[in-house]
């Protein structure tokens, strides 16, 4: 794989599965297209590359495609992978699937039940069980799986950034003292701040956007 590749990514600034995508895109050096979409006007060429109409859709080449984020990042770190964030890769995977299907069903009816309050604080307990296991982790090390970032890191944190912001007061209050030092390091940090600067639209602008 080298640059001469074509690449673009359909993505949508807000979305924590592109959000993660974009991250390992942008840390693997690739030179990749950013295509940013509103998610209740899918431009259709993303769906006839993807009829799942998800983001973020990686297309290479246009002709070979990948429609989920964490087979984004897996694809990005092995073209090229700077900062080791693989080394973990065989521990972390438990807890990466972990979070995608047990913790983030519950982080959306968290979310989503703000009318229902009863509903809500159970969703908040629900989510202690991830959360617990997460905050025992960081209180033995900087990250997840080592004192440096992996893949496990940011393929988790930005649906602990959603989850925070449903009620950051009771977050910062919470006991997860460790999981508000480490969430804020990777908010802070300038890979994310890069990945989330405001793209135009596809469809509005005629010129080509580059990811960072
Ligand atoms: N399993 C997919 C999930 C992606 C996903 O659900 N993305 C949301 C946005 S955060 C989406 O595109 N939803 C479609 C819609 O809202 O129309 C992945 O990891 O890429």
């Amino acid at each position: 794989m080298t640059n001469q590749n074509q690449l673009f990514l359909y993505s949508f600034r807000r979305c924590p599965y592109a959000m993660r995508a974009r991250m390992a895109l942008k840390i693997s050096g690739l030179k990749i297209e950013l295509r940013e979409i509103l998610l209740k006007d899918k431009p259709s060429c993303m769906l006839e590359f993807s009829n799942k109409a998800t983001v973020p859709v990686l297309v290479i080449d246009n002709k070979t495609v990948i429609d989920e984020s964490y087979d984004i990042m897996l694809w990005a770190l092995k073209q090229h992978d700077p900062d080791n964030w693989l080394v973990m890769f065989d521990k972390s995977e438990t807890l990466i699937k972990q979070c995608d299907f047990e913790f983030k069903p519950i982080l959306d009816s968290y979310k989503y039940n703000d009318q229902n309050k009863e509903l809500q604080l159970k969703s908040r307990e629900d989510s202690c069980i991830f959360l617990n296991k997460i905050e025992h982790r960081l209180l033995k090390t900087n990250y997840l799986f080592s004192n440096e970032i992996t893949l496990a890191d940011i393929a988790i944190f930005p649906f602990i950034r959603q989850y925070a912001y449903v009620d950051i007061k009771w977050f910062e209050k919470s006991e997860f003292k460790a999981i508000n030092l480490w969430l804020k390091k990777l908010i802070n940090s300038e890979l994310f701040e890069t990945i989330m600067q405001k793209y135009p639209l596809f469809k509005q602008s005629n010129k080509t956007v580059f990811l960072g």
